[in-house]
């Protein structure tokens, strides 16, 4: 009891201050709306030749292309930059009806995880494959939060292809990390929870957190080729919070650097259990370690139990794989593998610079932003400068990692982005602003509002080797006045500014679908050459295929499911007239999509169908799965507006009573097909 009260006392003070950033976030959009200034804020801020800067011409190409994440929609979206045109919609974790993936018969497998069928999640951090530490357009991986999983887009077709789900973790948030040539796509858990060692967690009493409770980073192999993943192993971390993941580079190109909080391991009111301590860590890995260690033996095997879905690149079926073991390392019996750092209270960033020297560590409730030098913690190791242990891990003296302390530079530190000559530049989420400084003496040069609440910012390979120091993207929570009202749900949104010169400019504001969380880009020539215009026809081995309108069919396979063998070309169905089909059936539409052109999908939809639209590209095939309900006649079309007879691309089903004898007939134009013998 009486303990229960100090501790409470103790942090009475520090909620209040907490109750403060809280408000003043608030406040900060409320004010300017209030101060009827904003448009007058925004004219200063906004530099002249803005509206030149990020016009491009129509018919005329981005410089570049962005990525961002939807956050809460499971989605990421493609953006060009300079104009802030969206260009793409990316379904990940999310079913799109737009083009049917997670609906479509082919793509459904892609969304299975160890819960079940999970047809959302939270995607944060978009992160592209990298060859010498640098960008290099072939992937996009990106994470889910919620069910812990891993995505990979292949830009070539600007599809998801693989989702790997992962085990022992909760919240998936520092993730993922791509080490500097892919060798490992690093994700770690935000919340810790017991492990039961059986493939699930624990069923452990909530107060039983502190002995309990663990983490977990996982490591998972990428294909140097073909960028398949696998889960080599984990490494299983005391019960913090893991919130970000970023790593080295050059010198420091074999670890990886994770902010932690939660070092108080409260299992309850966080915001107030897990900020009483004064510094929590900055979790440093030596990935290179970890991963000779788990190839010598030091690692043990647990069972597991998660999917890993691809698409298959011919048939563009997914598969799903059921894993039912992981491997893990213990940082205790590991030695050299595991550092702490201490890091001001709840740290959030961390983000490490060009060279690989600095790690720069963003702690939101703190007033300065330490950074921390990889050359003075290689020191430190080798001398020994600790401070004690954490669960078998050595922590390092504050002061023997510390390089400098970036002072005043605004509130609420969040993410900081580099410009590769020298400046960096970090987000304020509560004063609502991006704050450039130099590497060289660590003082702050530049300041430049933004509207309001700022997340993540991205510079093109800003957390890369070789930044691209032209533009910068700031990503915001909310918007408020900025657009024309909308309801009680507004746009999130993003603002480019130019950071060619010393003083950042203001060039634009563009909306955002859902919440940007985080974005990559790069320079457009690395990718748009690759682009696929169509699917090759007979590269198509989808086991229902047709690749000749002759070819088209209607059967019935054993009692009550009829398969639909349908090919689609500009402009019609074949075939487009079908009979001998029952309420109770089972109906599968297979259409190929018989263009080889680019630009010409077509799409399917039939009346009354429990299910998006299937969107087919070019030599495709996809599968509108239906089960009509009531006798009668239903129409279907393609749904997509595919030349001037686009509207005459139709047919009709019907559906008669159970146990009817209307014989299963199909056609397209005049000739009837003969009635094709059931396949018993
Ligand atoms: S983060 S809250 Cu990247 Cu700042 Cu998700
Ligand atoms: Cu095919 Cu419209």
């Amino acid at each position: 009891m009486e303990t229960l009260i100090t501790k409470f006392r103790k942090a009475a003070p520090k909620a209040a201050l907490l109750m403060a950033v809280v408000a003043g976030a608030a406040l900060q959009g409320c004010s300017k709306i209030a101060g009827g200034d904003t448009a007058g804020a925004t004219a200063t801020a906004l530099s002249s030749d803005a509206a030149s800067a990020v016009y491009v011409a129509p018919g005329k190409h981005d410089e570049l292309y962005s990525f961002l994440s939807g956050g809460f929609n499971g989605q990421v979206s493609v953006y060009g930059i300079p104009s802030g045109r969206l260009l793409k919609i990316i379904p990940v974790f999310t079913q799109h009806g737009e083009n049917g993936y997670g609906y479509s018969e082919e793509s459904k497998a892609m969304l299975n995880t160890s819960h079940g069928f999970v047809p959302w999640d939270d995607l944060h951090h978009p992160k592209l494959s990298r060859t010498n530490g640098q960008t290099d357009g072939r992937w996009l991986f990106v994470n889910g939060n919620n069910t812990p999983r891993v995505a990979r887009i292949d830009l070539t077709t600007f599809e998801t292809v693989e989702i790997m789900e992962i085990p022992n973790s909760a919240g998936n948030h520092c993730s993922p990390y791509p080490t500097n040539n892919n060798e490992y796509v690093i994700a770690g858990t935000r919340f810790s929870v017991p492990l039961d060692m059986k493939g699930g967690t624990g069923d452990v009493a909530l107060d039983k957190y502190e002995e309990e409770f663990r983490g977990s980073i996982s490591f998972i192999k990428v294909d140097p080729e073909k960028g398949d993943m696998d889960l080599d192993f984990q490494i299983l971390v005391p019960g913090f919070d893991y919130d970000l993941a970023n790593g080295g580079k050059g010198p420091s190109e074999d670890w990886v650097f994770f902010t932690t909080y939660n070092s108080e391991k409260s299992g309850t009111l966080k915001e107030v259990g897990a900020s009483q301590n004064d510094k929590d860590y900055l979790a440093a890995v030596n990935w290179k370690l970890a991963a000779k260690y788990a190839k010598e033996g030091k690692a043990r095997e647990m069972p597991a139990n998660y999917y890993h879905n691809k698409m298959d690149k011919n048939s563009h079926i997914a598969k799903s794989t059921v894993k039912k073991k992981v491997r893990y390392l213990l940082p205790e019996e590991c030695p050299g593998m595991m550092y702490l750092l201490p890091a001001p209270k709840s740290p959030h960033g961390i983000d490490v610079d060009p060279t690989g020297e600095y790690m720069v560590v963003s702690g939101k409730l703190a007033s300065a932003i330490p950074v921390f030098s990889f050359s003075k913690m290689q020191a430190a190791i080798k001398n020994k400068q600790f401070d004690g242990e954490k669960n078998g891990i050595p922590v390092l003296k504050y002061e023997s990692v510390l390089k400098a302390e970036v002072k005043e530079p605004g509130l609420g530190p969040l993410h900081t982005e580099f410009d590769g000559k020298g400046n960096a530049y970090t987000s304020m989420f509560v004063s609502s602003e991006v704050v450039k400084w130099k590497l060289s003496d660590f003082t702050v040069v530049d300041r430049m509002p933004v509207y309001y609440s700022v997340g993540h910012l991205m510079i093109p390979g800003g957390d890369t080797k070789e930044p691209y120091g032209k533009y910068l993207v700031a990503m915001n929570k909310i918007t408020k006045d900025r657009y024309l009202p909308t309801g009680p749900e507004l746009a999130h949104s993003a603002q480019l500014i130019d950071i060619s010169g010393e003083k950042m400019k203001m060039l634009l504001d563009f909306p955002t679908v859902a919440e940007p969380h985080y974005a990559q880009a790069i320079k457009a020539d690395l990718v748009a050459p690759k682009s696929v215009k169509f699917f090759k026809l007979d590269e198509n081995n989808h086991p229902h295929a047709t690749k000749k309108e002759s070819e088209a069919s209607v059967k019935r396979e054993g009692k009550n499911v009829v398969r639909i063998k349908m090919t689609a070309i500009r402009s019609h169905m074949t075939p487009d007239n079908i009979e001998g089909v029952q309420v109770g059936d089972t109906v599968y539409f297979h259409v190929t999509n018989l263009e080889q052109d680019w630009d010409v999908p077509h799409g399917f939809a039939v009346m009354g169908a429990n299910n998006a639209e299937t969107l087919i590209m070019p030599g495709a095939t996809q599968t509108l799965k239906w089960m009509p309900k009531k006798a009668g006649v239903y129409p279907f079309y393609c749904t997509d507006f595919c030349s001037a007879l686009h509207q005459e691309m139709q047919g009709y089903i019907r559906v008669s009573p159970k146990g009817s004898n209307v014989p299963i007939t199909f056609s397209t134009g005049k000739k009837k097909q003969a009635p094709v013998a059931s396949a018993k």
